[in-house]
């Protein structure tokens, strides 16, 4: 019993979660993401899209002459340097005050908070490389097929 539960504990904390473009497009809606800061749903979309493939439990490490000095989280890809706490990156600012591993679940509401922090910084939306290379253009029909 006690194993079960354990078990069941452990498959709560992980719960990964590949979202469907317009189901996401809807619950970013929900967010207020839509227009915040001056940046459409469909910037949002696309740069999910080009961060992590619409996967919440996706983690990359950048490099600093071989050795990993933060890590990238999640759906929006929130790096541990500055905007999460991650316990293995030294000198994190945690300017979300969140663990990164609250972004790998399949609860994106604290997600989206934190990306609307990441999006009030002086870079905006080009904080995200992938925004960046994949969502500089005419976005105006990237959406054009949910039903919003
Ligand atoms: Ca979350």
């Amino acid at each position: 019993m006690k194993t079960l539960f354990l078990l069941s504990a452990l498959l709560t904390v992980v719960s990964p979660r590949t979202y469907r473009k317009c189901e996401l497009a809807r619950e970013l809606r929900g967010y207020g993401l839509g227009g915040y800061h001056g940046y459409s749903l469909e910037d949002w979309v696309c740069l999910v899209e080009n961060e992590s493939s619409y996967r919440t439990f996706i983690v990359n490490a950048n490099e600093d002459s071989g050795t990993i000095a933060s890590r990238d989280y999640g759906l929006f890809q929130i790096n541990s340097k500055w905007w999460c706490e991650d316990g293995q990156t030294s000198n994190s600012h945690n300017v979300c005050r969140i663990q990164c591993s609250d972004l790998l679940d399949d609860d994106i509401r604290d997600d989206a908070v934190c990306a609307k922090r990441v999006v009030r910084n002086p870079r905006r939306m080009k904080a995200w490389r992938g925004w960046v290379r994949g969502c500089q253009r005419d976005l105006r029909n990237f959406l054009s097929e949910c039903d919003l």
